[in-house]
């Protein structure tokens, strides 16, 4: 079969949307480190769309982990297929990228950081990626982060991590003498534009403190909320994506068809014209982020390690089970949502039907093994702060302990098996999954949580009720 790429973008049949514009006169706007999935499924759609109007907002992938991505859209000048599920499937294909680069080519990676033309450069590297202690803050003791530390004094660093790479290339852009950009985090952090800033000037500051200086004045880092639900690659919808196109695509995307993406109105210099994309630009992008993290992260990581237990693989089987489906929505309701201020324009208990609904969606297998991932990352921020607001308030934290509960027990069950996990953390959880006390006794991840009693309790009373098959825990 052919494979799909510039030239044979004409053999597309006419159903299948593809780019509206001259992708050879494209100029390149972004740098974008984390080209994966969620990248290519919601930021560079929106891009695409922006392209069609503005051909200064191309985009340079940066895939620091693996040479994946790099190797399926190379060959396909950066083209790949995008699937939007509902009952009738969509399928677009995107130019927005136009290469990607790897670690194999740091030269190449920090010209285009120092390239002129540059004026976003932005993430989607997960939580870890950020190389943050569990206060939010830059953690110097990170193994990629004390190895950058490290390689700096050299005059040919090659940096290792993402943070490395930002500090690295806004050095070269000041030395020369370019202006500053925009740097601008899509992952699902709480305020990950100040977090992302004050861990990039705090490397900067250890590495070159001139550097950290025009940081602090020339660089913004808008905060932004990114919302679609996108499940991994499979065979299936390889098979598909090539019976609709006719074309071999390495590396095809899917995702639901709602995307939403709100993003600060704090960009150094000028903003690209998003909105013909649906994008939102708004003052203070805090409330929605906390909506949509503690909502919709938190009630999804609760579906897939209670799911999980009771054998479901997907989210949507998981939101079939009346109970499992009945729990994940008192719990958004009755625990989650009075820690949420609602954002201007937003009415909570819609947003929650929405998400429900959107969750239910059959025509979207999303397999609860791959939400399950990094737990000791995501909770802090989907449930366990959550937890915290409820501590304080004096509200019950019965509900919001089972799911944790849920995670201790899909610990054990990998420790148990001899079987792994997908977590940065996953040596230190699995040696103690057999002592739930101690994973709930690790800082980074718990914080001071693991120490206050009621939590404690609620755990334990979640843990027996999952244990005798039960999802509502008696209040501990
Ligand atoms: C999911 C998210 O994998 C996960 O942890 O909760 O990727 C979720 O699908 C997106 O944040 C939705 O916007």
């Amino acid at each position: 079969m052919t494979r799909l790429s510039q030239d044979t973008l004409t053999a597309l049949p006419g159903s299948v949307a593809r780019p509206q514009y001259d992708r050879a006169a494209l100029r390149g706007g972004v740098v974008h480190f984390g080209p994966g999935a969620f990248h290519r499924a919601h930021q560079a759609a929106a891009f695409d769309t922006l392209l069609g109007h503005d051909p200064r907002w191309g985009i340079t992938g940066v895939s620091l982990n693996s040479r994946g991505v790099a190797d399926a859209l190379n060959p396909q000048g950066g083209l790949y297929t995008l699937a939007l599920l509902e009952e009738q499937t969509e399928f677009r294909v995107i130019g927005s990228i136009g290469r990607v680069l790897t670690r194999d080519e740091p030269g190449a990676i920090l010209g285009a950081l120092a390239h002129g033309d540059t004026r976003i450069v932005s993430s989607t590297v997960t939580e870890k990626g950020y190389c943050l202690s569990a206060d939010g803050t830059l953690d110097f003791a990170h193994p990629a982060i004390r190895a950058d530390l490290d390689a700096a004094k050299s005059a040919d660093w090659v940096p290792g991590s993402f943070i490395g790479w930002l500090v690295h290339g806004l050095r070269a852009r000041r030395l020369a003498g370019l202006l500053g950009v925009t740097v601008l985090s899509c992952d699902n952090l709480t305020d990950n534009g100040r977090k992302l800033e004050a861990a990039t000037i705090a490397l900067a500051e250890a590495i070159d403190p001139e550097t950290a200086r025009w940081i602090a004045g020339e660089v913004c880092f808008p905060n932004a909320m990114v919302d679609s639900i996108t499940p991994a690659t499979d065979d299936a919808l390889r098979a598909r994506v090539a019976a609709a196109t006719g074309l071999e695509d390495a590396w095809p995307i899917q995702r639901e068809r709602f995307t939403q993406w709100v993003i600060e109105d704090r960009f150094a210099g000028e903003r690209p014209a998003l909105e013909c994309a649906g994008v939102t630009f708004a003052g203070e992008v805090r409330p929605f982020e906390t909506a949509k993290l503690r909502l919709l992260n938190g009630a999804h990581s609760s579906l897939a390690y209670i799911g999980l237990g009771l054998g479901f693989e997907t989210v949507a089987e998981a939101m079939a089970d009346p109970g499992l489906a009945a729990f994940a929505e008192r719990l958004m309701r009755e625990d989650i949502a009075p820690s949420v201020s609602a954002p201007p324009g937003l009415d909570l208990p819609v947003y929650i039907a929405d998400v429900l609904a959107r969750f239910a969606n059959p025509a979207i297998r999303h397999l609860l093994s791959q939400i399950a991932w990094d737990g000791s990352q995501k909770l802090p921020y989907r449930l366990l702060d959550t937890t915290r607001d409820a501590l304080v308030a004096g509200r019950p934290v019965d509900r919001l302990a089972l799911p944790i509960a849920a995670w201790l027990r899909f610990l054990d069950r990998a420790a148990r098996s001899g079987g792994s996990i997908t977590d940065p953390l996953s040596g230190p959880l699995l040696e103690r999954a057999g002592d739930w006390r101690r994973v709930v006794g690790m800082r980074e991840i718990f914080g001071d949580l693991g120490e206050d009693a009621r939590f404690l309790r609620a755990v334990e009373a979640g843990l027996a009720a999952l244990e005798a098959g039960r999802l509502e825990p008696q209040p501990a």
